[in-house]
């Protein structure tokens, strides 16, 4: 089974498109695992997924984008839909970073962060992980240092994805350096 193209379904089905796959996230992104199943099955690509393949998939990825917790699962990130996914507000970590195109820095010097065509803008703990999401787009991407402790003095709210990423709704420029 190819488990990166069965990870890219799954961002379509949890994070951007549930209904194509009459699915119904609830607040917090759950859905069943077995509707999920249901719904991949249609599809001659996947007509003899199982809930192993959904595991697996999650084991050997890179990147930690789902989790299965009891008989649900949910993607921790990158939601596009227009119902916002309710995500636990929490005190950040002093300093997380963003990778992004050079080409963006003048706009995002002028109007800050913003989640653009998601529901949150994502962040890193980590320096490494910010330039790894900066090369999506860029072969010599920007990393932008957010000061998240002055930010969230100042009534910025964060939220929690999972130990590496953090989500916020916007990160005006006076946080940022480069
Ligand atoms: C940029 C992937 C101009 C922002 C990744 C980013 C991540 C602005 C782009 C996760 C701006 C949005 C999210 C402004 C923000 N002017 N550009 N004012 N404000 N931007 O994909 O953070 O592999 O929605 O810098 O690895 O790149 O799918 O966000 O470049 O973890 O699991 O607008 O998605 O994860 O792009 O990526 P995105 P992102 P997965």
């Amino acid at each position: 089974m190819n488990y990166d193209k069965l990870s890219k379904e799954v961002a379509y089905a949890l994070r951007h498109s549930p209904k194509d796959y009459e699915l119904e996230l609830d607040a917090n992104g759950w859905v069943l695992v077995d509707k999920l199943l249901e719904s991949l099955r249609r599809s001659d690509k996947w007509s003899r997924i199982e809930i192993n393949d959904l595991k697996k998939m999650i084991e050997k990825s890179e990147k930690k984008r789902y989790e299965i917790v009891d008989d649900k699962i949910r993607a921790f990130y990158g939601h596009s839909i227009p119902m916002k996914i309710q995500k636990k507000e929490m005190k950040p970590p002093s300093t997380l970073y963003h990778g992004t195109s050079r080409r963006f820095l003048e706009s995002i010097m002028k109007n800050g962060l913003v989640p653009k065509t998601r529901q949150y803008v994502h962040l890193s703990e980590d320096i490494h992980t910010a330039i790894l999401v900066g090369k999506r787009r860029d072969t010599d991407p920007i990393v932008l240092k957010i000061n998240s402790e002055d930010a969230y003095k100042n009534g910025v709210k964060f939220y929690f994805a999972h130990e590496m990423i953090w989500l916020a709704d916007a990160i005006p420029y006076d946080f940022i350096s480069h």
